[in-house]
């Protein structure tokens, strides 16, 4: 398997996010993907390499023009504000709620902040545009990889992640959306059917979104249960598309302390789903974070689980796309990603 891994994503580092009325540090932290990036010299599984720069046109395929710039642009403009501010992260502070103007571009930044944001947990940082655009590097390369046959199925290794991520909005440390993205570049490049299978601890809320009104990507997430579990506000199982993507969105939300084999008999019914669509490629937002020791999350699997979950993705012998989003026991991450994709690759063979 071929992996595309983000050489600047250590330009994205950021120091506190909000928590209970605290800033408390970071858990989405550079030494995750180098853990997983050790862990794939070790278990070798292929080529490793670096992507290539991603055309805005192709971003501009999943993102709204507006947000771009202002993605592209925060930086300069928060530092701007104050030379103090390079020293500091920047979090939003204020949100338009139901009833508020959207479609006016304030010309404050906190404003600007909120309109394009949905929590207080994703620090924009310095190197933060630099290391998301290398990130959707990443993801549209080893797409184009999959979708033109060099490779049965390729990796997406790259920080920050994405599937938080909207067409316009930030949140849950995603910036761009990787998955959406590759998604997005194995339809253009000719498969008609694609879908995304999110199986991160948190629901995908913004490839959801993207994808809601479409009938031509399948959007399955696994997560944890809404009412309890961040983003809160999006992933119940009501939710199966509108317009033409009616019936093209499925969400299995499961209770905290599920255990493997709760979350495998979920993974089966992901597994129908996809075959009922008729998925001709698939893209697996890989997220490591329901891991039994992972320190935001409650479900419980283990380390030697996940190569189970491998091979019950290999089994739908799609050609695949696996990108890399959550999972924040560090010490393990790289295992627990790398066996996810050793067990898929054994099961392909
Ligand atoms: C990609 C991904 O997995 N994003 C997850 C975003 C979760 N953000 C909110 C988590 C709240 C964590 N609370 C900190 C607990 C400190 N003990
Ligand atoms: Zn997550």
């Amino acid at each position: 398997m071929l992996t595309v891994h983000n050489p600047v994503h250590h330009l994205h580092a950021g120091r506190h996010e909000m928590y209970r009325g605290r800033l408390v540090p970071c858990h989405e932290v550079p030494d995750r993907l180098d853990h997983v990036l050790a862990e794939l010299k070790r278990r070798p599984l292929g080529e490793l390499r670096e992507p290539g720069e991603v055309p805005m046109d192709v971003l501009r395929r999943i993102h709204s023009g507006r947000y771009l710039d202002f993605l592209s642009r925060a930086w300069d403009d928060w530092v701007a504000l104050d030379p103090a501010n390079a020293q500091v992260d920047a979090l939003p502070s204020v949100w338009p709620v139901r009833g508020f103007r959207a479609d006016v571009l304030p010309d404050n930044f906190a404003a600007r902040m909120g309109l394009f944001s949905f929590d207080a947990g994703t620090p924009l940082t310095a190197g933060t545009w630099q290391a998301a655009r290398a990130g959707a590097a990443c993801a549209v390369d080893a797409a184009q990889a999959v979708e033109g046959r060099t490779q049965r199925s390729a990796f997406a290794l790259t920080r920050p992640p994405g599937h938080h991520a909207g067409a316009d909005f930030f949140g849950g440390y995603c910036f761009l959306n990787n998955a959406a993205l590759a998604a997005q570049t194995l339809r253009d490049g000719g498969f008609e059917r694609v879908a995304v299978l999110d199986v991160d601890y948190h629901h995908g809320n913004g490839t959801q979104s993207i994808f809601y009104a479409r009938g031509d990507v399948l959007t399955v997430s696994l997560h944890g249960d809404p009412r309890t579990e961040y983003p809160f506000y999006l992933g119940h199982a009501d939710e199966r598309g509108s317009g033409d993507g009616e019936g093209a969105n499925l969400n299995l939300p499961l209770p905290r302390g599920t255990d493997f084999k709760r979350w495998r008999a979920a993974l089966d019914t992901a597994r129908e789903a996809l075959v009922r669509f008729g998925a001709q490629a698939l893209v697996v937002s890989l997220g490591v974070d329901t891991f039994e020791g992972d320190p935001i999350s409650s479900f419980a699997l283990g380390s030697a689980d996940y190569l189970q979950v491998g091979r019950d993705i290999a089994g739908l012998q799609l050609p695949t796309v696996f990108v890399f989003e959550g999972g924040y026991a560090v010490a393990e991450v790289g295992v627990n990603a790398v066996n996810v994709l050793e067990g898929f690759e054994k099961g392909a063979a």
